[in-house]
């Protein structure tokens, strides 16, 4: 029975994934207590309950990406005749801005504590591992030890940044746990490292007015669709962003005037240097299980550190995992909860649901936003051969665009479908505004089976951007121009 432990169940790392667990858990009359500890960064930056999402990832990387897009906001909105005086001089006060995006956090901070409160779960901010497979012991800021006995243990703690082997990263270089909070602007900034990551801050730092590098050690953004990674980068490069390719960092210098010297090995194998401000490495992330003392509990980690659980269960049949730490999983918040809560279900309600990991969509808040769903042309035509498939794909004009003449020529979208009969949709990828919006209903038709059939058959929504997704028509292999003829 579970009265020989203390708790039901035993979260380690109060994140997105390890926070919907519990409370799910403790709604379903499990008792219930969650470890989190932040380990400050090697910049000294340190943060609050709630994990990566809340504090260093999604939501404060959204505020920042929407500080920017309101920027350019302001010269299109002098286009529609508002009265800016001087909109030359319109400059962001970042010290502002970063103190908005902090207050909100602590605020989240503030009420995800009051809410374990009124749910009953014990809190615990001690770094949490095991001293055998039923016993975690948390190290606390004193240096006191917290041990607690548990039926079962979720192991729930994210991950963080990864710093290149090279002299001056960990010194000088910044990371996205940095970022979000930083005392003064970044100035000239170097991002090294082309995941989405990568590419969201230096879109919104250039959006900011902060001159922006990317360097690129190999493709950009990969794993997804190549021919929207493309469009992507062209608008970005077209808003100012630069862009490295083939280049990889050698070493960071700091110069009497505190700027940083940065020599990269460009494509040609040659020394290169120049000189920024704020280097900020997005190469990958790595999962904290480090610390855990696994080995006192058995459970095995893959490549990185990543445990790999089918079902979210380790090899440690009552030891569990969900989120950033999963082998070969999508990182994204809303998996790690959705997991989190189904697991809860599972384990105190009889439940049998499993998590479904495929047709998971997600957003890159790039300047222009790429949204997509499913499956990638290039994985479209490995799964099932090219001869298998229709890529439907056009260029779009956003209304809005026209007044403040807007460069929309990387408005696009691309919908893979299966060719034979009626053509179940694949994937589906979307450049241009609001494209988490866009796609998240189109994620919801494909869990339905959606077919290029049906879609066509969906009378759109006008004005909008969703709607061109009812309008494409023209298929690549026709080789028809996909740009709009009017
Ligand atoms: P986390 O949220 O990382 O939580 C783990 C917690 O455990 C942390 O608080 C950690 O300090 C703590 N911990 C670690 N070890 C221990 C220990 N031994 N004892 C106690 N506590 C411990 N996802 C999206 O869906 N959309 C986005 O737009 C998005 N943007 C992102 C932007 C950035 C810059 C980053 C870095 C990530 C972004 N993500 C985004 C990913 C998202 O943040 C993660 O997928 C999500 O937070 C993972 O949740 P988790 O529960 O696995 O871990
Ligand atoms: P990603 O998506 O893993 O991307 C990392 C990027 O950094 C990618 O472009 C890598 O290039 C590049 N990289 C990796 N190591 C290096 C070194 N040593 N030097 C230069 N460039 C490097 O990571 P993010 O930081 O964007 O984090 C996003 C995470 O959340 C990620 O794990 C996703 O799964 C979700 P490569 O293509 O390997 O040549």
């Amino acid at each position: 029975s579970s009265h020989q432990y203390e708790y039901d169940l035993v979260v380690l790392g109060g994140g997105s994934g390890g926070l919907a667990a519990a409370k799910q858990a403790t709604e379903l009359g499990a008792k219930v207590a969650v470890f989190d500890y932040v380990t400050p960064s090697p910049q000294g930056t340190k943060w609050g309950l709630g994990g990566t999402c809340v504090n260093v990832g999604c939501i404060p990387k959204k505020l920042m990406h929407q500080a920017a897009l309101l920027g350019e906001a302001i010269h299109e909105a002098a286009a529609f005749g508002w009265q800016i005086p001087e909109p030359k001089k319109i400059k962001i006060d970042w010290e502002a801005m970063t103190q908005g995006v902090q207050n909100h956090i602590k605020s989240v901070n503030w009420v995800t504590r009051v809410e374990l409160r009124t749910k009953h779960v014990q809190y615990i901010n001690a770094l949490g591992y095991f001293k055998d497979p039923h016993t975690i012991a948390g190290l606390m800021k004193n240096g006191q030890e917290q041990v607690v006995t548990a039926k079962n243990v979720l192991i729930a703690v994210g991950g963080r940044p990864n710093y290149p082997d090279i002299p001056g990263a960990l010194e000088y270089g910044i990371t996205s746990d940095d970022l979000f909070s930083l005392s003064k602007a970044p100035g000239k900034t170097l991002v090294v490292g082309a995941g989405y990551i990568g590419l969201e801050c230096a879109g919104f730092l250039n959006g900011l007015g902060y001159d922006a590098t990317v360097m690129v050690r190999s493709i950009v953004l990969r794993g997804f669709d190549q021919d929207m990674v493309k469009i992507v980068v062209d608008e970005m490069v077209n808003q100012g962003v630069k862009f490295i390719h083939e280049a990889k960092p050698k070493s960071i210098t700091k110069q009497e005037d505190g700027s940083l010297l940065v020599h990269y090995v460009d494509k040609d194998g040659q020394i290169q240097k120049d000189v920024y401000e704020t280097v900020l490495f997005a190469i990958g992330r790595y999962a904290l299980t480090k610390d855990l003392k696994l080995e006192n509990a058995g459970v095995e980690t893959v490549k990185d550190g990543k445990i790999d659980a089918n079902n979210e269960q380790s090899n440690v049949p009552h030891i569990y995992a969900v989120g950033d730490v999963l082998h070969k999983r999508p990182e994204l918040t809303p998996v790690a909860i959705h997991a989190g809560k189904l697991l809860a279900k599972r384990l105190f309600n009889n439940a049998t649901e499993t998590m479904d990991y495929t047709n998971v969509a997600t957003t890159v808040f790039t300047p222009l936003e790429y949204g997509c769903v499913g499956l990638s042309e290039e994985q479209a035509v490995q799964h099932h051969g090219e001869d298998n498939i229709e890529v439907y794909h056009t260029y779009y004009k956003p209304t809005e665009f026209f007044i403040p003449q807007k460069d929309n020529s990387n408005c696009y979208l691309k919908v893979v479908c299966e060719r034979a009969g009626d053509q179940k949709v694949l994937g589906m990828h979307f450049v241009g505004p609001h494209a988490g919006e866009v796609i998240q209903g189109f994620a919801a038709a494909m869990k339905c089976n959606m077919t290029f059939k049906q879609l066509k058959s969906t009378v759109g929504i006008h004005p909008t951007v969703a709607e061109e997704f009812t309008r494409v028509q023209i298929s690549k292999r026709s080789g028809v121009d996909p740009r709009p003829q009017s």
